[in-house]
């Protein structure tokens, strides 16, 4: 089965199989989404998990990550009415003066499933480009990940932004990295905190539509 092999080549970090692979599923008439859904994506959320229990690090990880964008750009274009169809936006970056993107790229992926729409600032993002995408873009949601404890702060600064710009109140703040919490993030005034990038998906996937219908927060 094809889908098997993609998610094959992902978790082997084979960028060239995964788009040779990608290009012949797309040949074969399986529509973009299923290859992203039951390729693409489950190819990553293999490795995701190997790298939770420990048994690939690091590397093997950007290599999936490659892998996995290799055949993304293939399926992405065909994408659009796929986005289309979908409700809801998040906005999401890495703070500024970080520039760990592994765990937010993981994130994306896992939450792109959920069919939401994704606009994602990279890394290094300052407190007032944040605002200015909210501002703009009028996201349900804005994640933020820190992976450094001298960076993790910058998350308070982004909040302290939105709340001076009046464009907290419908917003939700979820916050992530290896140094952040469910306290720290209490204290910050974000509205939730989650641990990887399983959590994130599973909060999203049940309150989406929740969210969108209420028009910001669930409480
Ligand atoms: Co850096 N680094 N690093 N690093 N790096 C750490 C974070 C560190 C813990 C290593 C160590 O010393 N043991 C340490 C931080 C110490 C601290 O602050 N307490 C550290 C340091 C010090 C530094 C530099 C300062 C080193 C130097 O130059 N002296 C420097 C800083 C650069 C900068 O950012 N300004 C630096 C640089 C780098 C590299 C560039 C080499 C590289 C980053 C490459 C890249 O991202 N493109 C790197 C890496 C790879 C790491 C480690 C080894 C791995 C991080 C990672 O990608 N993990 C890391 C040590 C470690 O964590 N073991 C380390 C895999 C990833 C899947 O996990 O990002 O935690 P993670 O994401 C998880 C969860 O945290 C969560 O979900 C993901 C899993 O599902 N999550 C969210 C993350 N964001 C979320 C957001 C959410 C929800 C969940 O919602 C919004």
């Amino acid at each position: 089965m094809i889908f098997r092999s993609i998610i094959k080549s992902i978790a082997t970090g084979d960028a060239e199989q995964s788009l040779l692979l990608t290009k012949r599923a797309l040949a074969q008439g399986f529509p973009a989404e299923s290859v992203l859904e039951k390729g693409l994506i489950a190819g990553m959320d293999r490795v995701a998990e190997k790298f939770r229990e420990q048994r690939v690090m690091v590397p093997e990880v950007l290599m999936a990550s490659r892998a996995m964008h290799a055949g993304l750009s293939l399926v992405e274009p065909l994408l659009e009415n796929f986005e289309k169809k979908s409700t809801g936006k998040i906005v999401m970056g890495t703070v500024a003066g970080d520039l760990h993107d592994i765990g937010l790229s993981l994130v994306k992926m896992l939450v792109m499933s959920t069919g939401v729409e994704i606009i994602n600032l990279g890394v290094d993002v300052t407190p007032k480009k944040f605002a200015s995408v909210v501002r703009k873009e009028k996201p349900q949601i804005l994640m933020m990940s820190a992976l450094l404890t001298t960076t993790m702060t910058v998350m308070k600064e982004v909040i302290d932004e939105l709340e001076s710009l009046g464009l907290r109140k419908n917003l939700i703040v979820i916050v992530g990295g290896a140094p952040i919490n469910d306290g720290y993030a209490k204290r910050i005034g974000a509205d939730y905190y989650f641990e990887d990038a399983f959590e994130a998906r599973a909060f999203i996937d049940e309150n989406l539509t929740k969210i969108i219908t209420k028009k910001g927060r669930l409480n």
